[in-house]
């Protein structure tokens, strides 16, 4: 127990911090830092911060659909901004992921078994690795390759 007086000084020394700037203040700070911190990186990588159910009207559909083990999709386009319409038809909850040129997209919860979900995703010419990246489901054949050109 040789760390209980070091975690005994270091919580007085909170409580000493939340004393002097008065516990409503401290609360406020954090939640807008916080809040802050939510806005600043959904903005700077594009990111959303929730799957989208429908398309993007400007995006083009791209049909794909999941099971267990496979994914079932084109293996080549043309370059264009993409909705990936992804339905599991497996009776397992998969993701869907994409990386290639800079990019790597997936969905931030499963899609779960009979759901559909979308995955908007600019793609440029070059190739991408596409796959579920739930246990070893690539490896039991959820992998495949794209070719946008
Ligand atoms: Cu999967």
């Amino acid at each position: 127990m040789k760390t209980l007086p070091a975690l005994l000084i270091g919580v007085c020394v909170s409580v000493a911090v939340v004393r002097a700037q008065g516990p409503g203040e401290r609360i406020k700070d954090t939640a807008k830092a916080v809040g802050h911190g939510i806005k600043n990186t959904a903005k700077a990588t594009g990111d959303a911060i929730e799957d989208a159910l429908e398309p993007e009207p400007r995006a083009r559909r791209v049909e794909v659909t999941l099971s267990d083990y496979a994914i079932a999709m084109p293996t080549e386009l043309k370059p264009d901004y993409t909705a990936f319409v992804v339905h599991n038809g497996g009776k397992h909850a998969h993701n869907f992921e994409v990386q290639g040129n800079g990019s790597d997209k997936k969905f931030i919860k499963s899609v779960e078994p009979g759901k559909t979900k979308v995955l908007h995703v600019d793609l440029a010419r070059g190739t991408y690795d596409v796959w579920c990246p739930v246990d070893k489901h690539a490896d039991k054949g959820m992998r495949t390759t794209l070719k946008v050109r």
